[in-house]
């Protein structure tokens, strides 16, 4: 009888120790719960139909700021859609348009500690994550968009994608953002204007002193409480390209557009770096092929919106005021490159040698 007792006793211990290991073996990760319901599944309902690849596979979050129709939310999009199709659907990619995540600063936070995998942000508030991103914020830097974009795409502007690394973020690429301008319910008509305003700027440092610089109060806060404190008057105006001036309505409560052009801030497309090295190198290069390849179609479809935003702001009565000689408002500025040229030189250098 004790015998028996000492058999069973040890028969469950046997089989703790071995559902024990199994668990340890198949839950730490959530590709391999995946897989794991997978090959259930495919044991209850026969016949299975075959998986599509060989491999974990993945569903993964991307937070973006903008709505579904905007540039960015469909370069996010089609970066989503080649990643697919390039796993043969074992990767896949949830976009979460309009800041349901959050807004840039906490996405960027949560994609670093890894709760979300993907985000799409503005250089500028990802220039307090990692300074060498300020960079994009000095004002006046760049002639034009290709002047952007021969930078961007060179190796200073691939080595700078990469330097996210050392902030627990993996770039993957850039996505074009236009250039800012400022705008206000108050007439802007020339940089005497601006002066005393209250401007809200995207979180960064750098913004604060190209504000002061060119006479203005700058009031960082995030995009999305922009319209209400245009509304209230809160703040004077704001600033940005065409598109987010458009699709924001900002244009509804600070109908005064002067092109000054004064920053181009690229948006950059990146990842957690905690789920990066999760992936075995062909997934990591299938997600880099699939950001690079997605940077031209984003470009066509800015181009596209940018000229829309354009005409039906200009079509709900926005006053646009063309600036024909920029010299002052960059000389207003020289101080705020001058203090930070040391700072950023071998960026600055790279970004000079691309013009
Ligand atoms: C837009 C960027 C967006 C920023 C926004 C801002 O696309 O990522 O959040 O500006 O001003 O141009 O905060």
């Amino acid at each position: 009888m004790l015998q028996n007792k000492r058999l069973v006793s040890l028969f469950c211990l046997v089989m703790i120790i071995a559902l024990a290991l199994s668990a340890c073996g198949g839950g730490n990760n959530a590709a391999n719960n995946e897989k794991n319901k997978n090959d259930n599944g495919a044991a209850e309902n026969t016949p299975a139909p075959a998986p599509p690849a060989e491999g974990p596979k993945y569903n993964f979050r991307l937070a973006e700021t903008h709505p579904a129709d905007y540039p960015t939310t469909k370069g996010d999009m089609k970066f989503a859609e080649l990643v697919k199709e390039k796993s043969d659907g074992r990767i896949t990619i949830d976009v979460f348009p309009s800041a349901q995540l959050g807004e840039e600063k906490s996405a960027i936070e949560q994609v670093q500690l890894g709760a979300i995998e993907f985000t799409r942000v503005s250089s500028s508030p990802l220039g307090e994550f990692n300074k060498e991103f300020g960079v994009f914020s000095l004002p006046y830097i760049f002639d034009n968009d290709e002047h952007v974009w021969k930078f961007l795409l060179g190796d200073a502007g691939m080595k700078l994608l990469d330097s996210l690394e050392s902030s627990r973020l993996k770039g993957l690429g850039y996505y074009t953002s236009g250039s800012r301008n400022f705008y206000s319910e108050k007439p802007l008509k020339s940089l005497e204007d601006l002066k005393g305003l209250k401007i809200r700027v995207q979180e960064n440092q750098l913004n604060i002193a190209m504000i002061d610089a060119l006479g203005a109060n700058a009031t960082p806060m995030p995009y999305g409480e922009v319209y209400s404190a245009l509304q209230t008057g809160v703040i004077d105006g704001a600033e940005n390209n065409y598109p987010s001036y458009f699709s924001s309505k900002h244009y509804e409560v600070a109908k005064n557009y002067i092109l000054d052009g004064h920053q181009r801030v690229p948006e950059v497309l990146m990842m957690s770096k905690t789920a990066w090295d999760k992936l075995s190198p062909e997934d990591q290069a299938i997600i880099k092929e699939a950001a690079l390849e997605s940077i031209t179609f984003q470009r066509e479809e800015w181009a596209k919106y940018e000229k829309l935003s354009e005409e039906q702001v200009r079509a709900a009565g926005a006053t646009i005021t063309e600036v024909t000689d920029v010299t002052p408002w960059q000389e207003a500025v020289k101080p705020v490159i001058d203090a930070n040229r040391q700072q950023y030189k071998t960026i600055l250098d790279a970004i000079d040698a691309a013009r």
